[in-house]
């Protein structure tokens, strides 16, 4: 190992944002290369501080960003959007073109049951103001739920699915966008009960799954499910429980998808932003109960015996 690399990963320091979310690292350059100290000092911020900020890696391009989610885990590509072309697992948000901008409450992919464990967040283009991310920690919201909603929470269950109400719950998205949703993002319907309460596989912390994948909550009514979901949803969304990163090109942001929701602020107008993400592939949730996630859709087709012989 060459001194300069070793500088690299001794004396990284993490400084938080917020009170209860994010942490800004410095004293690191992320790569493919990082040694295995780095790494592992990285992944108990990240669990401790759930969303992780890092300035100036403009070093990055897409095979170095695919490079170093390697040493985090398994990247995985997004099972509907295609991956940016040339790369293998990016998936590019372009402002400019369609589906771009993800200005709703949400938790990556919650509609498969292995959801991601983690996303890395690369910004290429920024606007000149606005344009923000927000975080929320979802451990926070549930250590600071009242005990009554807790106990009820920890025996609930919900079905995420891609194929939610867009247009309900992103009311300036535009016709593009909303038919883009449907043609692409939901071409194959999925669909996944999940405990509303999951334990962390890693900190064992109980944290709210929720989010706008949310379809219903099972076994109540419609109207029971959207005002419930409301109530926990905004607890989630509490002020106090968030933090918001400024952009600047060149900033890369990490968060533990287990443990956070992110909204994407949708304010810069025509500005043109650019964002590149690496997700990492995670393990089934658990519930309080112990029940684990279950997959609704696709239904698993099991082939017939002859069909087997033949295949
Ligand atoms: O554009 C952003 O800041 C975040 C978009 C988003 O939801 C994501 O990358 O998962
Ligand atoms: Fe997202």
């Amino acid at each position: 190992m060459s001194t300069t690399e070793k500088k690299e990963s001794a004396g990284l320091s993490v400084v938080p944002v917020a009170g209860r979310i994010g942490a800004v690292v410095e004293g690191v350059r992320l790569s493919g290369g990082l040694d295995a100290e780095a790494v592992k000092e990285l992944n108990e911020a990240l669990l401790k501080h759930k969303v992780l900020f890092f300035r100036d890696q403009h070093h990055l391009d897409d095979a170095e960003q695919e490079a170093f989610a390697r040493l985090l885990g398994e990247p995985v590509a997004h099972p509907t959007v295609p991956v940016k072309e040339g790369s293998d697992y990016v998936l590019e948000l372009d402002s400019s073109g369609h589906g771009g901008r993800a200005d709703s409450w949400h938790t990556d992919v919650t509609f498969v049951a292995d959801y991601p464990k983690a996303s890395i967040l690369r910004a290429l283009t920024v606007p000149g103001s606005g344009g923000d991310t927000v975080w929320a920690n979802t451990a926070a919201a549930y250590a600071h739920l009242p005990a009554e909603l807790r106990e009820l929470a920890d025996k609930l269950r919900a079905v995420h699915s891609n194929d939610y109400d867009y247009a309900a719950r992103r009311p300036q998205a535009s016709e593009e966008a909303a038919r883009r949703h449907k043609e692409v993002f939901a071409s194959t319907v999925y669909e996944t009960e999940h405990p509303i309460v999951r334990v962390h596989p890693e900190t064992g912390e109980r944290v709210l799954l929720l989010g706008h994948f949310v379809k219903r909550i099972v076994g109540l009514s419609s109207s029971d499910s959207a005002r419930l979901f409301e109530v926990l949803q905004n607890h989630v969304i509490q002020l106090e429980n968030t933090v918001r990163w400024r952009w600047k090109a060149g900033d890369v942001a990490i968060w533990d998808n287990r443990a956070t929701q992110h909204y994407a602020v949708n304010d810069y107008g025509s500005q043109h932003r650019v964002v590149h993400r690496v997700t990492i592939a995670g393990d089934v949730p658990v519930g309080v109960d112990g029940r684990s996630s279950v997959t609704l859709r696709p239904v698993q087709a099991v082939a017939a015996p002859e069909e087997r012989e033949t295949a």
